[in-house]
Parts: structure tokens; C-alpha cells; sequence
């Protein structure tokens, strides 16, 4: 590979001896703060510096809708370019040390070299993702009609099989998942046997399940419509938990927040899930109107706040067997998709560590009392606190940045990768 350009540890170093002194002070009355309120800085600071969140490899692509794709320059081209971005977000922001990959897309010609690629730049493989939404290029029968639910056994069979050969490009990466998405439903009333369209993919789902192995998670993605839009196979988180159910205890329920219908209450699902022991993971993003993939909570952020609540609370009750794997799913049509990914994974960290901030003996005390005016008041109190020097510090001691997109902004990092990877024609990165 020729040289290419890379963001030095001695830039990091360089721009935070400048915020640093400013940084300490808002650290140090954050601290006072909360220790007035009995809560320890310190903890805190370093269970955000233990978060991480895997990065789509999809994202890093400028996203586009189904009307226009407007590309941005210097995009990644193919996986190792991919890595190279997903590894500028991991060194600024030391919250995000995977990527989960997409097959046929990230199909690697040469997989020992993708993961050594990865390791060099200090990246591990978290789930990977199969694609039967799609048709890939020389596929002998088409998804069309859909792929693990189709009418046609030979079909299901062709995409099962690509599951399992995501499964075994997923061992030789060191990924320890499998994520399931399809976009198999109808358009039509009466297109559908919904019961038998449900046992089709029930048969499949568990030829795949059985190829798993021992240590591996199959999380199931359920999404209420799109591309399919009267019905779909796995619509929601009842759907959802039927399936991971009769699947066996390595299915779990994947949750992506864009998933469901406007104003359905995710965070209360997220709370069921967990209760029964089904909750696998999310793909984070934020929504509008439907599956839009914004950035993670530039709408909403109290929903992701109040997701992160339940999170927390089931932690501190050890209501998790496995922990619950992070992942973000965005789509970035109008921003750099490096700041956005950046700027995403701290809006987490914000959430999670103001949810460690909530007072839960004075919350618990006025969920006793019906007292709905304090509970609200103890939640708002933790969600109103600026946590951002928490966050902060807790890059620079991992040796990120204080200040991450101005650091990116700083470096020319997309300028240089502007030269180094010239435009084609046939970009196709970020659809989805
Ligand atoms: C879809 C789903 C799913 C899928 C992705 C592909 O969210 O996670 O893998 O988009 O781009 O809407
Ligand atoms: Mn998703
Ligand atoms: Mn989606």
C-alpha cells in the first residue's frame, strides 16, 4: 500500500496540552458538584473510558435516500480504506475500538490481511451483518420476493447459506455475532401468508442458528416496515422475541431505535427485553419520521438518555447475563461521516454517564410514593447535568482528543484523503 496520511499520536498530544488547563478546571468544579450530591467523578469518568461502540462499516461511506446520493470527497473506496476512517474516529475518540462489517459488501479478498490491517490500526471485528436485502452481483435466484421467508426452498436455502458464510468470514475476523436484518414482507393485502411466511423464516433462521458456534450471538433485527411497506416478516419486538425464543438462548433481540413507529415508547421494550433475558444489542441512530439513521440523539436525546437509564438500572440489579453489544447504524447524506460517527459515539457516552448520575434511592423512594412529579425531577436533574468535561477526561486519559472534531478539522484529514483516493464512477458506499 502506498504512504497515506495519518492523524500522530503527537498531534493529539500537541492539541490537548492547549485545552487541557481549561479542561481541569471544568473538571475539577464537576467534581466538587457531585460530590455535593454523593456522586464519585472518578467512577464515573472511567466506566465512560470502559464504553465502546461498534462503527458501521457502512456508515463511514457517504450515505445517500433512494432519490440522490450526493458523495463527498476522499471517500473510503473499499474495506482497508474503510478501517483507515473507522481507525480516525477510534484514536480521537477512544470509544469506539470496532466495526462491524457487512457481507457481500466488506467481502474481503484477503481476509488474514484485513485483520491484521485492523489490529495494526488498533481495531478489533464486533457482529457481522448478512445482506439478503439485496441482490449481490452473479446471485443465481433473487430476493425479490424475499430471502429467508421466500415461497421457494431454494431460494431460503441460498440465503441461509450466505448467513453461514458470514459466520465463517465472522471466525476467520474474530467477530463473535451474527446480525440478521431482512426485507422480507409484502406490499399487498393478501400478497402474504402471514403464518407461513413466519414458519418459513423460522426454519431458516434455525438451519442458521445451528451453524453457530458455541460462543456466538445471533442477534434478529426487527424493523415495522421498509422495503416491504403492508407487511413485515419480523415488524416488531413481539415478532422479535417469538423468534429469538424458539431460536434458543444464543438468539437475541437487536434493537435499532429507528425500527419502530413514531413515538413508540423504545425505552420501555428495551426494559422487557431485558427482563426476560432476550436483549442482544442496538443499533443506535435517531429518527424523525421512520428508519431516517440521523445521528444518535440529534433528535431525541432524552430517549436515548432514558434507553440508557434502563441500562444502568438492569446493570446495578445484574440483570444481564451477557452484556448488551453497542452498535451505531447511521446514515450521514449532509455531514462528514467521520464527525458525525465522532460526535455520535460521545453523544452515548453523555447519555450513559448522566444515567449513572441519576439518584435512584430518591427515584425508587417516589416511584413507592406515586409521587410522578419527583420521579420526573430526578431524572431530569441527571439529564440537565453538562457531563461534558466526564467526557472529556475520559479521552484524555485514553489518550484521545479533548477536542475530537476539531482536531479532524485541524489535521486536513479528509483534504489529504482527497488526494490519496480519487473519485470512480461506481462508488456505491453508504446505502442504507
Ligand atoms: C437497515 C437495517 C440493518 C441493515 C442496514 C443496512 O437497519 O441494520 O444492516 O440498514 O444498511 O435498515
Ligand atoms: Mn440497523
Ligand atoms: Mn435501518
Amino acid at each position: 500500500m502506498t504512504e497515506t496520511y495519518r492523524i500522530q499520536e503527537a498531534d493529539i498530544a500537541t492539541q490537548n496540552a492547549k485545552a487541557l488547563p481549561a479542561l481541569q478546571e471544568d473538571y475539577d468544579a464537576l467534581r466538587r458538584r457531585l460530590s455535593r450530591n454523593g456522586s464519585d467523578i472518578e467512577t464515573i469518568t472511567s466506566a465512560v473510558a470502559a464504553f465502546g461502540v461498534a462503527l458501521p462499516s457502512w456508515g463511514v461511506g457517504t450515505g445517500g435516500t433512494r432519490f440522490a446520493r450526493y458523495p463527498g470527497v476522499g471517500e473510503p473506496r473499499h474495506i482497508f480504506d474503510k478501517l483507515e476512517d473507522c481507525a480516525v474516529i477510534n484514536k480521537l475518540t477512544r470509544a469506539t475500538p470496532t466495526v462491524s462489517l457487512h457481507f457481500p459488501w466488506d467481502k474481503p479478498s484477503d481476509i488474514k490481511a484485513t485483520r491484521q490491517f485492523a489490529e495494526e490500526l488498533g481495531l478489533g471485528f464486533d457482529a457481522v451483518n448478512s445482506n439478503t436485502f439485496q441482490d449481490a452481483a452473479g446471485q443465481k435466484l433473487s430476493y425479490k420476493y424475499g430471502s429467508l421467508s421466500h415461497t421457494d426452498a431454494a431460494t431460503r436455502a441460498q440465503a441461509v447459506e450466505h448467513n453461514i458464510e458470514c459466520i465463517e468470514l465472522g471466525k476467520a475476523l474474530g467477530s463473535k455475532a451474527l446480525t440478521v436484518w431482512i426485507g422480507d414482507g409484502s406490499n399487498f393485502a393478501g400478497q402474504q401468508h402471514f403464518t407461513r411466511a413466519l414458519e418459513r423464516y423460522l426454519e431458516s433462521a434455525k438451519a442458521i442458528y445451528a451453524a453457530l458456534p458455541a460462543d456466538w450471538h445471533m442477534y434478529i433485527e426487527h424493523k415495522l416496515y421498509e422495503p416491504a411497506f403492508y407487511s413485515t416478516v419480523i415488524a416488531d419486538w413481539g415478532t422479535n422475541y417469538l423468534a429469538a425464543t424458539q431460536l434458543g438462548p444464543k438468539a437475541r433481540c437487536l434493537v435499532d431505535l429507528g425500527h419502530h413507529a413514531p413515538n413508540t415508547n423504545i425505552e420501555m421494550i428495551v426494559a422487557r427485553l431485558i427482563q426476560f433475558g432476550k436483549l442482544g444489542g442496538f443499533h443506535f441512530n435517531d429518527s424523525k419520521y421512520g428508519d431516517d439513521d440521523l445521528d444518535s440523539g440529534s433528535v431525541n436525546p432524552f430517549q436515548l438518555f432514558l434507553i440508557f437509564n434502563e441500562l444502568v438500572d438492569a446493570a446495578d440489579r445484574g440483570a444481564f447475563d451477557v452484556a448488551p453489544a453497542y452498535m451505531l447504524d447511521q446514515s450521514h447524506n449532509v455531514t462528514d461521516p467521520i464527525e458525525s460517527l465522532m460526535s455520535s459515539a460521545i453523544e452515548l457516552q453523555r447519555r450513559y454517564a448522566q444515567a449513572m448520575l441519576i439518584d435512584r434511592a430518591r427515584l425508587e423512594q417516589a416511584q413507592a410514593e406515586n409521587d410522578a412529579l419527583m420521579a420526573l425531577e430526578t431524572l431530569k436533574a441527571a439529564f440537565n447535568t453538562d457531563v461534558a468535561p466526564i467526557l472529556a477526561m475520559a479521552r484524555h486519559r485514553k489518550g484521545g482528543a479533548i477536542d475530537p472534531v476539531g482536531l479532524y478539522r485541524w489535521s486536513g484529514y479528509r483534504r489529504h484523503k482527497q488526494n490519496e483516493r480519487p473519485a470512480t464512477a461506481r462508488q456505491s458506499a453508504g446505502i442504507v
